[in-house]
């Protein structure tokens, strides 16, 4: 299987982004990690993102703040899936950063997942690997089916709580 290549603007990024890797380590996909700028090395960033195809990288996961190119710049250099996680770095918490991220141009497309999304840019990650691996499509059915009965039963304990609350008063 193709292994995912994650991109940080900065260090700075990373205790957002250790919750990306952590799911990637839940399902076992391996991966590489890169701190690389858009703005501040861009010739390592072009260099990686030509690279990673051949490399063996399935998706690019981009995480940058303030100014956000460090997706768009990647997915210019390739044809592999990218996404972008914009971080809540700055004054403006991250509303540049998705913006930035999100508005791309037609014809270089950026999977935008929310701000400090790292989590979901995992999953999605995998889900993207998922199409042409059906042990990971497996497991990740297994998740969904864990998150539903966590819910559940999050709703029949507060329910529970609730209902013994209201026959106290
Ligand atoms: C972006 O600027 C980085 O991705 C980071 O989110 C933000 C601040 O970077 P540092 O000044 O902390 O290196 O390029």
């Amino acid at each position: 299987m193709r292994s995912v290549l994650i991109l940080m603007g900065s260090d700075s990024d990373w205790p957002t982004m250790e919750k990306c890797t952590a799911v990637l380590d839940e399902f076992d996909v391996d991966y590489d990690v890169h701190v690389c700028s858009a703005h501040r090395t861009p010739d390592i960033a072009g260099r990686l993102a030509r690279n990673a195809r051949k490399n063996g990288f399935g998706v690019i996961i981009c995480a940058a703040g303030l100014a956000a190119h460090l997706a768009g710049n990647i997915a210019a250099h390739t044809i592999l899936p990218v996404i972008g996680v914009p971080m809540a770095a700055g004054p403006l918490a991250g509303q540049d950063a998705l913006l930035a991220t999100v508005q791309m141009p037609p014809g270089v497309p950026v999977a935008t997942v929310g701000i400090g999304g790292a989590k979901n840019a995992g999953l999605l990650a995998l889900q993207i690997l998922a199409v042409s691996n059906d042990k990971l499509a497996t497991k990740l059915l297994e998740f969904k089916k864990s998150m539903s009965a966590k819910v559940k039963k999050a709703d029949s304990q507060l329910r529970r709580k609730w209902r013994s609350g209201r026959s106290g008063s």
